[in-house]
């Protein structure tokens, strides 16, 4: 899977022209591709995208509630209504700007499957953790908080994104070995407490400055599923790159 996540990027009249330009350059890509696109754009790109079997769209954040008094906000309810099919939760702008913990991602998480949305899920360590070499522990205790209430059929649902916060916009990418090491610790997490046979389906993305020059090497690692990119997803030809990047 390639993921774009936009943030907040794009006017509706540029997001159209951008989904547009991907669809013409990558036709019939060999992966599931996500535009993960701005709150006022959903419907409208959906719309794009509605009916092709290897695209599809992503909010960019959903509210955990069913519904009611919570102003600016979207329910998982709105978004599958809308046609939408993925949910990106706990990106680290989110956890860094509004506040967001993996108990509230849970229940964010829990309230998207319940509605039939598949939740993109963001984990990943910032600098200080890493350079003290706790970053499998800390990512560990994120992905055990957010996902441990989880039966094993719905994880069948749910994407996971590893997104080194280091490594996010800042132009460093983890290099291939970082990350496969730390999806295959992922994997390994997933194994022991849903088996084997989940670990093995589930799709694990990496993020963070995921380019047209790296994603090929770091898509080849064994346990990289592809990538959730966020500038390179603002250009078509990067992105097509990317989404060519895939084998
Ligand atoms: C990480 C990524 C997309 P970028 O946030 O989620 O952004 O590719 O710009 O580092």
């Amino acid at each position: 899977m390639v993921a774009g996540n936009w943030k907040m990027n794009t006017t509706p009249t540029e997001g159209k022209a951008l989904v547009k330009a991907v669809m013409d350059k990558v036709p019939n890509p060999s992966t599931k591709v996500v535009f993960g696109v701005p709150a006022i754009q959903l419907m409208e790109i959906q719309e794009l995208v509605k009916g092709h079997p290897n695209y599809a769209v992503a909010a960019q954040n959903m509210h955990q509630e069913e519904s009611g008094a919570y102003t600016g906000e979207l329910s998982a309810a709105m978004l599958v209504d809308a046609g939408i099919e993925y949910v990106i939760l706990g990106h680290s702008e989110r956890r860094d700007y509004a506040g967001e913990d993996d108990d509230l991602i849970n229940l964010k998480i829990n309230q998207a499957l319940k509605h039939g949305l598949k939740p993109i899920y963001c984990c990943g360590e910032k600098l200080d953790i890493r350079q003290a070499g706790n970053q499998e522990v800390v990512v560990g205790r994120q992905i055990e908080q957010a996902l441990s209430s989880l039966e094993a059929d719905q994880l069948s649902q749910v994407v996971i994104a590893y997104e080194p916060v280091w490594a996010i916009g800042t132009g460093v990418t983890a290099s291939n070995e970082q990350a496969q090491q730390m999806h295959a610790n992922i994997r390994r997490m997933i194994t022991n407490q849903f088996g084997s046979e989940v670990a093995n389906n589930l799709t694990i993305l990496y993020g963070g400055s995921v380019k047209p020059n790296n994603a090929a090497e770091l898509f080849a690692e064994p346990d990289v599923d592809g990538g959730l990119v966020g500038g390179a997803s603002l250009d078509a030809d990067s992105f097509a790159a990317i989404i060519n990047a895939v084998r």
